[in-house]
C-alpha cells in the first residue's frame, strides 16, 4: 500500500460550514462597508482566522484599524461563526463521507484530523464524528496556518506516520499546497479540483475508496 494514512481538512472536506464562514464575514464586511463576495470567500478558504481578516481589509480604505480594533472584529467573526455551529447535528454530515471513513478504518488505514480552525473540537463533537480519527491536529495546535505544511507534519507526527505515507484531502488551494509542502501527496475536491495542482481530483467523497484499496 502507497498510503497508510489519510489527513483530512474539516471545513469544505467533511463538513460545510464553509457556507458558515461566508455568511459570518459578509456580516462583518457590510458592518464595515466593504464589498465581499463568494469569490472572495474562496480566498479565505484553509487560511487563518486572522490572515482572512487581513484579506479582507484589502478593500477597505478608511482610517488605519488598530490592533484592538482587529481583536474586535475577530472576536465578532467568531461569534457569529459560532452561533451557527452551535446549530449543527448529525445530519450535517453526509452517509457518504460517514460510510467511506468506516471502510477506511476497516481497510486499515489510521485517520487524522488536519484543519486551520481553532474551532475543530466543537464541530466534530456538534456533528460527532470525534471518534471516526485517530488523531486531530488542529488550528489550536500550530503557529503557521496553510500554505505552510505545520498542521499535517503536526498530524502525521500524532499518528506516528512519515510525511510520505500520508494522502491529504483538501478543498483549499493552500491546503494542496501545504500537504506538498509537508512531501504527502493531496487529493482534491471541489474548489481545489480547478488549479490542477493535487496528485488526484474527487468528484465524489467516496472516490477515495478508489484511491486507497
Ligand atoms: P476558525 P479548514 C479553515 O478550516 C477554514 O477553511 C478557513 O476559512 C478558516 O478561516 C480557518 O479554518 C480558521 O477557522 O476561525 O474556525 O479558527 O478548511 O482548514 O478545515
Ligand atoms: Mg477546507
Amino acid at each position: 500500500m502507497q498510503y497508510k494514512a489519510v489527513i483530512f481538512d474539516l471545513d469544505g472536506v467533511l463538513v460545510f460550514t464553509d457556507k458558515y464562514h461566508y455568511l459570518a464575514w459578509k456580516k462583518l464586511a457590510d458592518r464595515l462597508g466593504i464589498e465581499f463576495t463568494q469569490k472572495d470567500n474562496d480566498r479565505l478558504r484553509g487560511v487563518s482566522r486572522e490572515e482572512s481578516l487581513n484579506i479582507i481589509l484589502e478593500k477597505y480604505h478608511g482610517d488605519p484599524i488598530s490592533d484592538d480594533k482587529r481583536k474586535e472584529y475577530l472576536k465578532e467573526k467568531n461569534d457569529t461563526y459560532r452561533e451557527s455551529l452551535g446549530g449543527m447535528t448529525r445530519d450535517d454530515v453526509t452517509k457518504e463521507v460517514r460510510a467511506t471513513l468506516k471502510k477506511l478504518r476497516e481497510k486499515g488505514y489510521l485517520l487524522a484530523i488536519g484543519s486551520s480552525s481553532k474551532n475543530t473540537s466543537y464541530i466534530l463533537e456538534r456533528t460527532e464524528l470525534t471518534d471516526a480519527f485517530d488523531a486531530v491536529s488542529d488550528g489550536t495546535m500550530i503557529t503557521r496556518s496553510k500554505p505552510d505544511p505545520e498542521v499535517f507534519l503536526k498530524a502525521a507526527e500524532l499518528l506516528g506516520m512519515e510525511p510520505e505515507s500520508c494522502l491529504v484531502v483538501e478543498d483549499a488551494d493552500a491546503g494542496v499546497t501545504a500537504a506538498h509542502a509537508a512531501g504527502m501527496d493531496a487529493a482534491a475536491i471541489g474548489t481545489a479540483t480547478l488549479s490542477g495542482r493535487a496528485d488526484y481530483n474527487l468528484t465524489a467523497f467516496e472516490d477515495l475508496l478508489g484511491i486507497l484499496e
